[in-house]
């Protein structure tokens, strides 16, 4: 049994993560400022330090004791990071270097391995897909910029520090206790509530644009292989599957699945926003002996029942 601190862990991911990790018989302590975070996604036998990731005292007194860290603790939406850019760079770029620097310092020899979220947005607008880890990085918002500099922070945490650290570049991911209510948040979750609800759904330009959507479950059976494979070094790897699904796809999907039809508003595309992201997941494969396996139809079922509750 191992005791592993979850940032974010009161998050969408970090929260599925947590429960994993406690079903696996490990210990788990979790640091969040309940910005997005909830409480009700706190699983019970989980420890909570509410307290902010970029704050080093109240990481160094959560990473006490741990044996690695998975850091999930940011500020996840795109569209935020124009909005509130000096406050998400502050979480995002120096949660992540804080992390890093406590990792480096906490234990007497041996630094603490770290498994971070990187994002599909470091790649920018790039028509070059399936999107492989050697593309040249060209984000296009503040929130990619800030995950490539978690990526370059991490390169010197090991090789100057002794850190060891896995990023993930997640592509879309969704599924159940993604926030359906924010205009934040992803647009499976609030379509997936809306349809269900029969209520009507807004799509951004249109609606051709292409995503790579990856189910949750899958994200954490990598985070959690990445953390037993013991890291060494400072490794970038795509989570996606490699499959495209346009915005329009998807809401007939989610209309079948639903059985019901759902009133389509048109709205100016956001400034910004990615035509195509999708990901090539061979380099995880090969390193880890995984896929995100969980096809569009049985996630979005799961994510559909848990949106009607
Ligand atoms: P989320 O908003 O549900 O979870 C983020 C968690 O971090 C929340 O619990 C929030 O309260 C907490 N948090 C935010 N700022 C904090 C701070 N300053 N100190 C402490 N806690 C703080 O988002 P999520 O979708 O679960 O995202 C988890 C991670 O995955 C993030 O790093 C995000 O950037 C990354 N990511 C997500 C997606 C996606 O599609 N959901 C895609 C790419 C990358
Ligand atoms: C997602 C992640 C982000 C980042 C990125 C990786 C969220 C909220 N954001 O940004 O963390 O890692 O992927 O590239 O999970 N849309 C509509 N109608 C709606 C909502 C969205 O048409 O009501 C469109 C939107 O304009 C975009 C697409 O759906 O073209 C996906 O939007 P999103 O906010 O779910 O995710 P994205 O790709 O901007």
């Amino acid at each position: 049994m191992a005791h592993y601190l979850v940032t974010g862990g009161c998050g969408f991911i970090g929260s599925h993560l947590a429960d994993a990790l406690l079903g696996d018989g490990h210990a788990v302590t979790i640091l969040d400022d309940l910005s997005t975070g909830r409480l009700e996604n706190k699983p019970a036998r989980a420890e909570l330090v509410v307290g902010d990731v970029a704050d080093a005292d109240a990481v160094r007194h959560a990473m006490d004791g741990v044996d690695g860290v998975f850091h999930l603790a940011a500020v996840a939406s795109v569209q935020r990071s124009k909005e509130l850019w000096a406050e998400t760079h502050r979480t995002n770029v120096g949660g992540a270097v804080t992390v890093f620097e406590v990792a480096r310092t906490i234990r007497d020899g041996a630094s603490v391995p770290v498994i971070y979220a990187s994002s599909a947005a470091v790649y920018g607008d790039n028509p070059n897909t399936p999107l492989g880890e050697d593309c040249v990085p060209q984000p296009r918002s503040a929130y990619g910029v800030d995950k490539l500099g978690c990526e370059l922070h991490a390169r010197v945490a090991w090789e100057i520090h002794n850190v060891p650290t896995v990023g993930f570049r997640f592509f879309n991911v969704y599924g159940p206790r993604q926030d359906p209510l924010s205009p934040y948040s992803g647009v499976i979750s609030i379509f997936a509530r809306r349809v269900a609800r029969g209520e009507e759904v807004e799509i951004h330009g249109d609606g051709e644009q292409v995503r790579d959507f990856v189910y949750v479950g899958d994200v954490v059976r990598f985070l959690m292989a990445s953390m037993r494979k013991r890291p060494q070094g400072a490794a970038v790897y795509n989570l996606c599957t490699g499959r495209p699904t346009s915005i329009l796809m998807l809401l007939d999907v989610l209309q079948e699945l639903c059985g019901k039809k759902a009133r389509r508003l048109h709205r100016t595309a956001r400034p910004g926003d990615i035509r195509v992201s999708i990901g090539d997941p061979a380099k995880a494969r090969a390193a880890y002996g995984l896929t995100c396996r969980t096809g569009l139809l049985e996630g979005l079922g799961a994510t559909v029942s848990w949106a009607v509750l």
